[in-house]
């Protein structure tokens, strides 16, 4: 089924569609890049979001072209909802010179900044003083747009946040602050490191809190819509969505430290299988959706095959683009 039929079958539900979309492809991506890293074909380490997609593709639904957002070591899903190239991304995951940062950048600091993508980061918190600083950009300049800053749950603690937080609120700045809150910081549930509760940190500042169930994408996307309303017209605002890690803090770990009945629990939380029921509900036929699913993971296993077919980047261009040469300012 072409997309326009599909749309016609879901009639006035064709925002699900887009947002299952999304999603469907953060997963196939993030299900191949599992393998490939098992497979030793990825450099470093990564951090999988499968679990997540909700959040990323409902945010970014409610995102324009002049926005800008930053993110966290686990952001690939961001990337992608926010329509980074896949070609290219698998590239970058893969260290190949046709990656958006030729290959240098890897899993942990992918950017784009045509889409607007500043950075994934690999410092706790550190994507909100990034985003900070665009949303003041974005003021100064009159450019219309908001940055959202993404963070986990583990960031909430840390001074960085509560700063930007107070500095948003003082400035009226353009900005929403999405927290993933997944429940965990690495090995340890938020409740082991974190005593307060973000509604009352934004409260502290003035600053509006919206909570929502982060694994129900419309629920998601009509939260980002409202939070990038509120930025767009008033100011900082904090959507915070609840949501579940799959898999391990990173790659490979074994998480030993989740109890059976949590790991249990995941399947009813999906929020791929739970926006493919929905919409099934709507009208939508199972098959028509697995051909969506088949389509999608086609185009992630010919942006891999085309990873492999392309270059490592040169050795000899190691120090390429890292200093400015003398005399260009
Ligand atoms: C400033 C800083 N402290 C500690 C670490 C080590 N570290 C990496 S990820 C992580 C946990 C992050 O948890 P959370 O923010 O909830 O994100 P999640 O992994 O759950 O997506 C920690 C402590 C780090 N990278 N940076
Ligand atoms: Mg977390």
């Amino acid at each position: 089924m072409n997309s326009r039929t599909a749309k016609k079958a879901i009639g006035g539900n064709s925002r699900l569609l887009d947002l299952h979309r999304t999603m469907l492809l953060i997963r196939a991506t993030e299900t191949a890049l599992s393998k490939l890293f098992a497979d030793g074909e990825i450099p470093g380490f990564i951090h999988l979001s499968l679990g997540q997609e909700a959040v990323a593709a409902g945010v970014c639904s409610a995102l324009g072209p002049a926005d800008t957002l930053a993110t966290t070591h686990r952001g690939h899903g961001h990337v992608i909802a926010r329509g980074i190239d896949l070609g290219g991304f698998f590239k970058e995951l893969m260290g190949r010179e046709g990656g958006q940062c030729k290959g240098r950048s890897g899993s942990m600091h992918v950017a784009d900044m045509g889409l607007g993508i500043l950075g994934a980061n690999g410092i706790v918190g550190a994507s909100v003083p990034l985003a900070l600083g665009s949303a003041l950009a974005h003021q100064t300049r009159a450019t219309g747009g908001i940055a959202v800053a993404f963070f986990g749950d583990g960031a909430m603690a840390e001074g960085a946040l509560h700063e930007a937080l107070n500095m948003a609120a003082l400035w009226s700045l353009p900005m929403i602050f999405v927290c993933e809150n997944n429940g965990w910081s690495e090995f340890s549930p938020t409740a082991r490191q974190f005593r307060g509760k973000l509604a009352n940190i934004a409260g502290a500042f003035g600053i509006r809190h919206i909570h929502v169930d982060g694994n129900d994408a419309e629920a998601t996307a009509d939260a980002a819509r409202e939070a990038a309303d509120h930025a767009r017209a008033t100011g900082p605002v904090v959507l915070e969505c609840m949501t579940t890690r799959f898999h391990g803090h990173f790659e490979g770990d074994p998480q030993k430290y989740r109890d059976s009945e949590e790991m249990a629990a995941m399947a009813a939380g999906d929020p791929v299988a739970r926006s493919r029921a929905r919409l099934i509900e709507l009208g939508m036929a199972a098959a028509d959706l697995d051909a969506i699913v088949s389509e999608t993971e086609a185009r992630v296993a010919a942006a891999v095959e085309a990873s492999r077919a392309d270059a490592l980047p040169d050795f000899d261009a190691t120090l390429a683009d890292v200093y400015t040469p003398m005399g260009a300012h």
